[in-house]
């Protein structure tokens, strides 16, 4: 156990103090609301997964955005979610839509963009139009990041704070280097993009790092690699979304997201085993991770 300067060891002393209470009084509207921007054909699940992970991690409302053709399944398997039809997208989520988005963010508290979006090409300028549109927290994954690959300078357009959670070939894209020595230097990288686009880095993989753009090092102590399973991140993103719209800051909003989604990984370890877990199962043991923690 230990915390330096520059450098926290993620575990869960450290991580039960960032937890956001619950007060007496509270309503579901005190408890963050969430706009959830992802999915397409072929990839709705992504976008379940995630508003999933934001209900499992106490969020009071989720919206999702999701195309016309997807509403049915996002309805049926989140019920507790509120969907929203982006009417002239088809299939996948286009520039036409941006105002419906824009209308719904304003009155969220913090949005997660980017799972299961497909690489459809305005989804760039929608990204870019919304930046400059917004004043809420964003956590940027998957295919938002793999879309800004083509220009990181849109990074400077958010007017508020920004999470990022790439994997290592995500990272890749962005930055231009290579898996095996992002692997190498998983800490200086983190730290350097960090800095360099004013957003908190969270290089996700076994022990994964959080970097704050002022510098500051989190590596997290749980997760096993039963986690590397599809839609495994996708739950991520919902937990960080979930703990911002409940009042954390957004860089420990991303350390103690990446902390319960380890523990609740290592929680359906012990009674799925690392072969058989699947990223719902992470998902439905948030609680559990939870009350391991608090
Ligand atoms: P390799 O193979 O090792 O060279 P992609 P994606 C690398 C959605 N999903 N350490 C690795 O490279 C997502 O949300 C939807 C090292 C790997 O081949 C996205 O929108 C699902 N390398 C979209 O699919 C479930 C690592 O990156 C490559 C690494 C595409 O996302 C699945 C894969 O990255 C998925 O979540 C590590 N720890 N991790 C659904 N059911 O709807 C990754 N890599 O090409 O960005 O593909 O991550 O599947
Ligand atoms: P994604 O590739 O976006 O689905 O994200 C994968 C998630 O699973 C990230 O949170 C990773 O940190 C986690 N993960 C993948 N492989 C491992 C591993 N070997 N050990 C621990 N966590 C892992
Ligand atoms: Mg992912």
């Amino acid at each position: 156990d230990y915390v330096t300067e520059t450098t926290t060891w993620v575990d869960r002393n450290f991580v039960r103090s960032l937890i956001p209470s619950r007060k007496a009084e509270y309503n579901k509207g005190n408890c963050g609301k969430v706009a959830v921007i992802s999915g397409s054909t072929g990839m709705a699940g992504s976008g379940c997964l995630t508003a999933k992970a934001c209900l499992r991690a106490g969020s009071g409302l989720v919206y999702l955005a999701v195309p016309s053709n997807l509403i049915n399944v996002y309805q049926c398997v989140v019920p507790e979610a509120v969907v929203i039809d982006l009417k002239d997208s088809q299939g996948v989520i286009r520039g036409e839509s941006i105002d419906t988005i824009a209308e719904l963010l304003a009155k969220c508290d913090v949005a997660a963009i980017g799972p299961g979006l497909s690489s459809e090409k305005s989804l760039y300028n929608i990204i870019r139009r919304l930046a400059e549109a917004i004043n809420l927290p964003v956590i940027l994954d998957a295919d938002a990041l793999n879309v800004i690959a083509e220009n990181t300078d849109i990074f400077g357009a958010f007017k508020n704070q920004v999470v990022i959670t790439p994997h290592p070939g995500e990272m890749a894209r962005l930055t231009g280097l290579d898996i095996p020595y992002i692997q190498s230097n998983r800490i200086e990288v983190a730290k350097k993009y960090a800095a360099l686009w004013g957003v908190t880095v969270v290089l996700k993989g076994a022990r994964t790092i959080i970097a704050d753009k002022s510098g500051h090092i989190y590596i997290n102590s749980t997760g096993n690699p039963g986690m590397a399973t599809a839609g495994s991140g996708d739950s991520l993103t919902g937990i960080i979304a979930s703990l911002t719209g409940q009042g954390a800051q957004t860089t420990f909003a991303a350390v103690a997201g990446v902390y319960l989604h380890g523990l609740a990984g290592d929680i359906a370890a012990r009674s799925k085993g690392e072969y058989g877990l699947t990223a719902m199962d992470i998902v439905e043991n948030i609680p559990s991770a939870i009350l391991e923690t608090i």
